[in-house]
């Protein structure tokens, strides 16, 4: 009994320690389901419409919130074997510097090694700044970043991941430590960068940029990058990916129905930025076990705004609807319904323009996930040209979770119940 009574206790603090601060909901490690016991199922079967994010790889539904994090870490290996490939834990050995300007890292790991850098610009204040990592050279709004008061961390993917390369023969320092045959993907390769980068900002000490309030942002083929980024690391509190388009935010299973949208083989040889093992599935995303909504859900119950153009049939836009209307429900059994936006009602048809649209939302959302003042934007502005209906691609509901542990823990009277006589 007192064994019982301690381990209950344990749990209760393990909780605590996973929490930062109050109100901060990104956890201070990049994935806080290591630990999960995850046991997956050889096949599962086709489905058209989206599966169930809800229904465990043992057959149950989850029940409570605290269910989600070991979902989520089944999740997690369902996209990392049949969408992006594997992205490798923190490497035996990270080191690096943050200044004012810029970021080194310098990775070690089975006697391989590798460094990359980014640049930093501060905003006006003083330190230490929430930061927002950039990932490729356009279509964020940096003005905007900065004006709401964090950092930008300008991150070049390219040198984690080349494009460009063979699937046999891929490049950058992703690929130095871990093999130019690596059937790990572009994307988390990217995604493995810039949890570097984290861990480098987060030894640091804090004294320029905060580990604790992070987020991602990039346009269209760095949005694919962003939503993979913030997917696949927990520390990150804010995810904001632009015009990410197939292999991005959008379901896979609606983009061969959606007109003009780049088909999934386009987006598989375009470059490597799915992982090889998504060849097998290009032709029938109805045999994949998971879906974008499902990523959302990686990301969730943290911070995300989705951008979208509804102009460029390219992008996918209907098929990203789709996915953040069904992530959503994932958000709203978590409690957090408002902590997802999306936006693709926008006027100028360019890609990767520069919106006055998103200014509002978007510092909005630095404020509420990195600065933690104010309220989420909670904004849902679908466009009209590209809206995609969430009863069309589902056939499961969204459950109502209870808030405590499914097993709730033994009663804490047992604590003060004395040891009988002679049991020690
Ligand atoms: C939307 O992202 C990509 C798209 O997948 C590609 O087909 C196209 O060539 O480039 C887009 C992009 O990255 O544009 C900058």
């Amino acid at each position: 009994m007192l064994a019982v009574a301690a381990l209950a206790i344990t749990g209760a603090a393990t909780v605590v320690a996973r929490t930062a601060e109050p109100g901060a909901l990104a956890a201070p490690v990049e994935d806080d389901g290591a630990d999960c016991p995850v046991t997956l199922p050889g096949s599962l079967p086709a489905t058209a419409k989206l599966p169930d994010p809800f229904r465990k790889a043992d057959g149950t539904r989850v029940s409570a919130k605290s269910d989600w994090r070991c979902r989520r870490a089944e999740i997690r290996e369902l996209a990392e074997r049949h969408v992006y490939g594997e992205k490798p834990a923190k490497p035996s050995s990270v080191t690096g510097t943050v200044s004012r300007t810029g970021i080194t890292v310098t990775v070690s790991h089975n006697g391989r090694s590798a460094a990359f850098s980014a640049s930093v610009d501060l905003p006006s204040g003083t330190g230490p700044f929430p930061a927002v990592i950039v990932v490729g050279g356009f279509g964020a709004d940096t003005a905007a970043i900065k004006a709401a008061g964090a950092a930008v961390i300008s991150y070049d993917p390219l040198a984690v991941g080349r494009e460009g390369t063979p699937r046999t023969n891929k490049q950058g320092a992703f690929y130095s430590i871990y093999g130019s045959s690596s059937s790990t993907g572009l994307l988390a390769a990217w995604a493995w960068g810039a949890s570097r980068i984290i861990d480098v900002v987060e030894q640091s000490g804090g004294t320029i940029l905060r580990a604790d309030a992070l987020g991602v942002t990039g346009c269209s083929r760095y949005g694919k990058g962003a939503f993979a980024i913030g997917a696949f690391d927990q520390r990150i509190a804010l995810t904001m990916p632009v015009e990410s388009g197939s292999a991005g935010a959008p379901i896979f299973r609606g983009i061969a129905g959606e007109s003009g949208a780049q088909p999934l083989s386009s987006a598989y040889g375009e470059q490597p930025w799915l992982g090889d093992a998504f060849g097998s599935h290009t032709g029938n995303p109805a045999g994949l076990p998971v879906d974008t909504h499902q990523v959302v859900g990686m990301i969730a119950p943290r911070g995300l705004f989705i951008m979208e153009n509804p102009h460029v049939d390219w992008l996918a836009a209907r098929s990203g609807s789709v996915a953040a209307l069904a992530g959503a429900e994932i958000y709203k059994a978590l409690g957090e319904g408002a902590n997802i936006s999306y936006w693709s009602d926008v006027q100028d048809g360019t890609h990767c323009a520069a919106r006055s649209e998103w200014r509002a939302p978007l510092q909005q959302s630095i404020q509420r996930f990195l600065l933690r003042t104010g309220a989420a934007p909670g904004v849902f502005r679908v466009s009209p040209r590209k809206a995609g209906n969430l009863a069309d691609w589902r056939d499961w509901q969204t459950p109502t979770l209870s808030d405590g542990p499914t097993t709730p823990p033994t009663t804490t009277t047992t604590t003060t119940t004395p040891p009988p006589v002679g049991d020690d």
